[in-house]
């Protein structure tokens, strides 16, 4: 089984990058798998993210077909010996480790099947739609497998320890309605508006200044794992640096002016 996660067959991309303005709209496309997660996707995936141009701000990821993803791709991990096994998951790490902690915030809509894999994909996006057709599920126990693409640290920060025990051990399926209520979503639409929810708001984040979006990306996550003291230093830091910037002394100015939004109810 090559690590190799690039394709060399010249067989169709499993990725597909659509531009309009600011905004980029990553779809997973195997769709004939359930968007099963190959290393070969994984790969595509993290090359689709890396080759980017600087004009895109934010980014929208979701999955082509009836179902966001059906997890890893399940005939991959037989023929890994043990040290494969841990380089499977480092491969998986590396690509989402790219996206999570990348300077463009990622908006995941999901729907249909959101399972495994599929649903550690979905909790490195920084903002997750959920259509109400989506369903969250966590099958290894079932499998005889167990969590190997992060999700044991970011979908227990999501949700915690206890749910994803529960869901692991027990097979419990989540509803988009219970996800968005446990805090797997935060935002729930009618089945087939998630993109054009996805795509506003990633054009929300693209129109928001890169270094408050850097420090929201880069430093949060970053503060929240310190202890207070050090996450209060951290925050007071990113704090200068961010209101140090020609483009955030203008975006006040402008709202001193009154040449700016007010912050309403939406
Ligand atoms: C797959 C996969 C897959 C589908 N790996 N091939 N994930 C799971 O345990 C979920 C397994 N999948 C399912 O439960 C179902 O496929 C779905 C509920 C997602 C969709 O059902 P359905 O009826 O629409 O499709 P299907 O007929 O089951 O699947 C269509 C094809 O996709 C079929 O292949 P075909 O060649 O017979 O057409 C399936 O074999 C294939 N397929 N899902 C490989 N997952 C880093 S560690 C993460 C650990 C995990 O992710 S564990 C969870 C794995």
């Amino acid at each position: 089984m090559p690590l190799n996660p690039l394709p060399t067959d010249g067989a169709p991309p499993e990725v597909r990058v659509a531009i309009e303005g600011p905004v980029a709209t990553i779809t997973l496309d195997r769709p004939h798998k359930r968007n099963a997660l190959s290393l070969r996707l994984i790969g595509e995936l993290r090359a689709a993210f890396e080759a980017l141009p600087d004009s895109v701000k934010a980014v929208v990821l979701n999955g082509a077909g009836e179902h966001f993803s059906a997890g890893l791709d399940l005939s991959e991990l037989g023929p890994l010996s043990p040290a494969e096994g841990m380089l499977h998951s480092m491969v998986w790490y590396e690509a989402f480790e790219r996206i999570q902690f990348g300077t463009r915030p990622v908006v995941c809509v999901m729907h249909g099947a959101v399972v495994g894999g599929g649903l550690e994909l979905a909790s490195v996006a920084h903002v997750r739609v959920a259509e109400d057709n989506a369903y969250f599920g966590l099958p290894e126990g079932q499998r005889g497998i167990f969590l190997g693409g992060g999700g044991s640290v970011r979908i227990s920060k999501l949700i915690g320890v206890s749910r994803v025990s529960e869901m692991m051990l027990t097979g419990h399926v989540y509803s988009a309605q219970e996800g968005f209520q446990i805090g797997l979503a935060h935002h729930l639409v009618p089945a087939g508006e998630g993109l054009r929810k996805g795509q506003e708001l990633a054009a929300r984040m693209a129109s928001n200044a890169p270094m408050s979006n850097f420090a929201i990306l880069r430093a949060l996550p970053l503060i929240a794992e310190q202890p207070m003291a050090h996450g209060l230093m951290t925050e007071a830091l990113m704090a200068t640096v961010t209101q140090s910037e020609p483009e955030a002394k203008e975006r006040l100015q402008a709202f001193l002016d009154k040449r700016a939004g007010k912050v309403l109810p939406s």
